[in-house]
């Protein structure tokens, strides 16, 4: 990206901090293998907090393994204690439990902090490949207890469906579902339109009663998974960096255009396409 000269001349105690709190994909093309090759491309140091291991090949969800809440949790509060972290996001929660120890972590963040940490929640709650992520009794977690913490949640088509509990299939119920989440959670929305309007990845940011499209020619035929982790891991880093909303926003579909258009490529031992991101 055009930053790339100014970030190289950044001196190490500036580099802003960012964390995410997220599950393992051992593939490395999503969760936190994809937030922390996002972070360091866009030159923010990425902290981690593990929520759970996923075995997964692009395409395939082997098992899905949480962790543990209280080790959620004191991963958390044990960074925040020592690293000045300027905004964090969240990706695969799995259960109610660790969505429950992130929000009270999140609670000493801002208790330390003296003011709310800016945070980006990516609503994981099914692959691209389909399978499911999130256990079902977790979404009124996410309803309840972490979206009134959120300054920007980032939903697609799907997520955005279920916690709505409607069906989105053009640009109209598009716009009235992302007006409709914006005013139910009181936060700012990006709504991800993937490919619903042909040939073009249309995204709608919704934030403080205004809408801004973003749109970029759709690329075909690619197997990739974690364009979502991505996504908002760009955003993270926009806002540690101290962009605007807007510009974080703007910033990171650029990155993820990018870096799916020079994904990498290769056959698996079956003669399957592999793909992955080249964050
Ligand atoms: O892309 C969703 C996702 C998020 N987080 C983890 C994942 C996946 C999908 O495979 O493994 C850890």
């Amino acid at each position: 990206m055009g930053k790339q000269h100014d970030r190289r001349s950044q001196s190490a105690a500036t580099v802003p901090i960012a964390l995410t709190v997220a599950g393992s994909d051992s593939s490395a093309g999503a969760g936190i293998q994809a937030d922390l090759k996002t972070f360091s491309a866009l030159g923010v140091y990425g902290l981690t907090a593990v929520t759970c291991i996923v075995a997964e090949i692009p395409g395939k969800v082997s098992r899905v393994e949480p962790v543990n809440a209280r080790i959620v949790r004191e991963q958390i509060e044990v960074l925040v204690r020592n690293f000045p972290i300027r905004a964090m996001k969240t990706g695969l929660l799995c259960s109610t439990a660790i969505i429950s120890a992130v929000v009270e972590a999140i609670g000493t963040i801002d208790r330390m902090r003296g003011r709310r940490i800016p945070l980006v929640i990516d609503p994981v709650m099914i692959a691209t490949s389909g399978d499911r992520l999130l256990e079902p009794p977790a979404i009124e977690a996410y309803k309840d207890q972490l979206f009134p913490l959120a300054t920007l949640i980032t939903p697609n088509l799907d997520e955005a469906g279920l916690l709505l509990g409607i069906e989105i299939n053009d640009c109209q119920s598009m716009h009235r579902a992302g007006k409709e989440l914006e005013r139910k959670f009181a936060t700012a929305i990006l709504l991800k339109g993937g490919h619903l309007s042909g040939d073009h990845a249309i995204d709608l940011l919704f934030a403080n009663g205004n809408v801004i499209e973003f749109s970029v020619p759709f690329v075909r035929g690619v197997a990739t998974h974690g364009t979502g982790c991505t996504y908002s891991a760009a955003i993270t880093a926009g806002l540690a960096s101290g962009l605007s909303l807007e510009h974080a926003v703007r910033r990171a579909k650029t990155f993820v255009t990018q870096s799916i258009a020079r994904r990498f490529k290769w056959r698996s031992k079956t003669g399957k396409p592999l793909e992955a991101l080249r964050h």
